[in-house]
C-alpha cells in the first residue's frame, strides 16, 4: 500500500515560535514516520502582507533550517521553498480563473487581516487561500494537517478541486485533482500569547514579548516568562475560562517538561506565580536546547542546507509539474512542443 501523502508549510514571516512548533512542526516529525511528506516554506504567502525584502530570504533559509533542527529528516521528507517551484503560481492563476469572487470574500482570515492592514490590503491577501489550494492540490495530497484557523481554507481547496475543476473539466470516475481531507491532530496544541492569554501566539505580533521564539537565548526566555501576564490568584489550573493565562502557561509547562496535563495541574495547583515561572523557564530552556544546538550546526553549513532544498525541490517539482500539465491540458491550453 502506498503511504498517504501529506503537505504542509509555514510562512517565513518572522522567527518561528513555540506555537509553530507545538501546533505544527512537532506533529510533522511524527507524520513523516508513517506518511509520504512534503514540507515547504511558503514564502509567496509571506509577501501577501507588507514585508521587509532585506530579511525575507534570510528568514526563508532559517525556517527551512529550523524544520530540520526540530527533527524533519530530509532523507524521508521533501523540504523545499514554495517560490522555487513555478507551478505553485501557475496553478494558482488557473484556479483563480474558476473560483467565484464571493467565495473569497467570505474567508474569515482575509476579513481579520484586512482590518489589521487598513488601506494597504493587496489582491494577494484576498487570493491567499487560492494559492494555498494550489499548494495542496499540486501534490495530490491525501491529508493536510490543519488547525481550527485553517479549516475554512482547506474546505475552499476541496470545493475548488471538486466543483470547479473535477466536475467542469474532468471525466466521470477519473478526477483531475485529488480532493484532500483535513488531518485534525488530537494532541495539537494552540499556544496563546504571553501578553494576552486570549490571543494566539503569533510571529507578526508587534510585541516581541508576546512570544518565545525557538531560537531565543536562555536569558531572553527567562525575561519573557518573567514578564508574561498573570492574574492575582494563587495556584495554576486548567478549564477556568476567567484565567486564560493560567491555562496557557500551565499547558506550556506540561508540554515543555513532557509531563501529562493532570500531573502538571496537580503539581502546580497551589503554587504561586513566583515559584511557577522559574520552573516553566527551566523546562522551556531545556526543551529548546537540542533544537538550538542542531540549528547552530545546520546554519553554519549553507551548502548542505542548499543541497537539501535542491533535492527537496527536485522531488516536489516532478509531482507538481505533472499535475500542472494535466490541468493545463484539461482547461484547453495549447501544449508546448
Ligand atoms: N499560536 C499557535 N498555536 C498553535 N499553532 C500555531 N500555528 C501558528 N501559530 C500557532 C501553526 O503554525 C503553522 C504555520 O503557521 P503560518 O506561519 O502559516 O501562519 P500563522 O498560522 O498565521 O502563524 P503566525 O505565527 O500567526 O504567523 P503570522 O503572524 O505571520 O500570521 C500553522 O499550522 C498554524 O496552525
Amino acid at each position: 500500500m502506498p503511504r498517504k501523502r501529506v503537505l504542509s508549510g509555514v510562512q517565513p514571516t518572522g522567527a518561528l515560535h513555540l506555537g509553530n512548533w507545538l501546533g505544527a512542526i512537532r506533529n510533522w516529525v511524527e507524520l513523516q514516520k508513517t506518511h509520504e511528506t512534503f514540507f515547504c516554506v511558503v514564502d509567496l504567502h509571506a509577501i501577501t502582507v507588507p514585508h521587509d525584502p532585506a530579511t525575507l530570504a534570510e528568514n526563508t533559509l532559517s525556517t527551512a533550517a529550523q524544520y530540520m533542527a526540530c527533527g524533519i529528516d530530509p532523507k524521508i521528507s521533501s523540504i523545499f521553498i514554495q517560490s522555487h517551484i513555478a507551478a505553485h503560481s501557475e496553478l494558482c492563476w488557473l484556479l483563480n480563473c474558476v473560483t467565484p469572487l464571493n467565495w473569497m470574500e467570505r474567508m474569515i482570515q482575509f476579513k481579520e487581516k484586512a482590518i489589521k492592514h487598513g488601506d494597504n490590503v493587496s489582491v494577494g491577501l484576498l487570493d491567499y487561500p487560492v494559492l494555498m489550494a494550489a499548494d495542496i492540490l499540486l501534490y495530490d495530497a491525501d491529508l493536510v494537517p490543519v488547525g481550527e484557523d485553517q479549516k475554512q481554507h482547506l474546505e475552499l481547496a476541496r470545493d475548488i478541486a471538486q466543483q470547479r475543476i473535477n466536475s467542469k473539466f474532468g471525466v466521470l470516475d477519473k478526477p483531475l485533482l485529488k480532493v484532500p481531507e483535513p488531518l485534525i491532530i488530537k494532541e495539537g496544541a494552540k499556544v496563546m500569547s504571553l501578553s494576552n492569554g486570549r490571543n494566539k501566539m503569533s510571529k507578526s505580533d508587534p510585541n516581541e514579548g508576546s512570544r518565545i521564539a525557538l531560537l531565543d537565548p536562555p536569558d531572553l526566555i527567562k525575561k519573557k516568562i518573567k514578564r508574561a501576564k498573570t492574574d492575582p490568584k494563587i495556584g495554576l489550573e486548567f478549564d477556568n475560562p476567567s484565567r486564560p493565562e493560567a491555562e496557557n502557561l500551565l499547558s506550556l509547562f506540561s508540554l515543555m517538561s513532557g509531563i501529562d496535563k493532570k500531573t502538571a495541574a496537580e503539581k502546580c495547583s497551589e503554587m504561586g506565580w513566583g515559584t511557577f515561572k522559574p520552573l516553566l523557564t527551566d523546562a522551556t530552556i531545556a526543551a529548546l536546547e537540542p533544537i538550538q544546538n542542531r540549528y547552530k550546526e545546520l546554519i553554519q553549513k549553507p551548502e548542505e542546507l542548499n543541497q537539501v532544498l535542491a533535492d527537496g525541490r527536485a522531488t516536489a517539482e516532478e509531482v507538481a509539474q505533472s499535475t500542472l500539465d494535466r490541468i493545463k491540458a484539461a482547461v484547453g491550453l495549447l501544449k508546448k512542443i
